[in-house]
């Protein structure tokens, strides 16, 4: 069977951007260069796909209620909103996770898009073999949709130059990356991509 590709931009929002409620320093870098992926792949007749983090008030998820993080990407906030150099094509596909107030949804293939779909049943309904992965954070959403992507038997590239992480220790986006390239990931960046 012929692979077929799609772009997947996870969590590019204010809330992960210097300034917002969870930032990853200079998240915000990666912007103009997801942009360019979004051109070349949209040029190449490429699905898109947006994940965004949509957590309740209230969720394990956050620190005041026994979770990791402070709070972040609140249903209906300015910090959930996409970064607004994000030029975001009408006809993406967006997936909303993290909406239970009992888990985390670190993982993209946790969403659905307006119809209740997952990510997975959207994927393969186009068809789509090979997932090329851009967004924050690499330590954590980028790694666990990854991660999901490939146990569900997808090709996985990541792109280098459209990542970010949180680094909560230094070294843990390296750590990411290295448990994603162990598990069959591939890595490109913008110069030498190869479009299926
Ligand atoms: C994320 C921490 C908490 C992410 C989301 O998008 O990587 N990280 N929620
Ligand atoms: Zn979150």
């Amino acid at each position: 069977m012929r692979n077929r590709g799609a772009l997947v931009i996870v969590d590019l929002q204010n809330d992960f951007c210097p300034g917002g409620g969870l930032p990853v320093p200079d998240g915000d870098a990666i912007v103009p260069v997801v942009n360019r992926y979004l051109d070349l792949f949209r040029a190449a007749g490429v699905p898109v796909f947006f994940t965004r983090d949509w957590h309740p008030q209230k969720t394990v998820h956050f620190k005041g209620f026994g979770g990791s993080w402070p709070p972040h990407c609140v249903q209906g906030t300015e910090g959930a909103r996409f970064h607004p150099g994000l030029k975001v094509p009408d006809d993406a596909v967006l997936m909303t996770k993290g909406e239970s107030p009992e888990e985390d949804s670190y993982s993209g293939f946790d969403g659905h898009d307006a119809e209740g779909q997952t990510l997975e049943a959207a994927l393969k309904g186009k068809g789509i073999t090979h997932i090329y992965l851009g967004g924050l954070a690499t330590d954590y959403c980028v790694r666990a949709t990854a991660l999901d992507g490939l146990k569900k038997g997808f090709k996985v590239t990541v792109l280098l130059d459209a990542i970010k992480g949180v680094e909560l220790k230094p070294g843990d986006s390296d750590k990411a990356l290295e448990e994603m390239l162990a598990r069959g990931a591939d890595t490109s960046t913008i110069d030498e991509i190869e479009l299926v």
